[in-house]
């Protein structure tokens, strides 16, 4: 058994009740071996990519876990699919689609698992939420703090706050 690492999430919904997707995504997640610690306020964003398919809700989840990596992105998997998920085409719309933004420090390239997510940098819909609870937390590759790749993001697409969201057990909830 590993130690308990954390590990931040971006979660995103585009298909069907988005909220609802997004809340059983949550309470799929939280098991023996992970348990979320802070949830971030809920973003209604753009399409970032394959542009033609409905908005977006995105979240930020700071996750406490004994997975390893590869645990973690099974469980991840197989939370998407008990929701549904069906795989259209690469970026297309989903249910629910769950990445490992961060885990502790670990940077990962294999070609199932790549830790940092290769693209969270350059999009503002995963940024503006985990900026939220990570400002301060540093990107292991890039060497700059959440906060400083949310500044310098060059991603222009609409992320707007979505204030009526409330996760089960919503004292996970930042209050701001
Ligand atoms: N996910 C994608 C592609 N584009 N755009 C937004 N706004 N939000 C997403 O979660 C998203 C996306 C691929 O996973
Ligand atoms: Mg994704
Ligand atoms: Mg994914």
């Amino acid at each position: 058994m590993i130690e308990a690492q954390r590990a931040f999430l971006s979660l995103g919904s585009n298909l069907g009740d988005r909220e609802q997707n997004l809340r059983q995504a949550l309470s799929a997640l939280a098991s023996e071996h992970i348990e979320p610690r802070r949830v971030s306020s809920c973003y209604e964003t753009e399409p970032v990519g394959y542009r033609d398919q409905p908005w977006f809700l995105n979240i930020a989840v700071e996750a406490s876990t004994l997975l390893s990596p590869h645990e973690l992105l099974d469980r991840c998997r197989h939370v998407e699919s008990e929701l549904g998920r069906r795989r259209s085409f690469p970026g297309g719309p989903r249910t629910v689609d769950i990445d490992i933004l961060l885990y502790g420090d670990r940077v990962i390239a294999e070609e199932s698992l790549v830790i940092p997510h290769p693209r969270m940098q350059d999009r503002r819909f995963v940024l503006k939420p985990l900026s939220e609870i990570a400002p301060q937390v540093l990107h292991p590759l890039l060497k700059q703090t959440v906060q400083a790749l949310f500044e310098t993001c060059r991603d222009s697409s609409a992320v707007r706050l979505y204030p009526d969201f409330r996760p089960q057990g919503s004292d996970l909830r930042l209050q701001t």
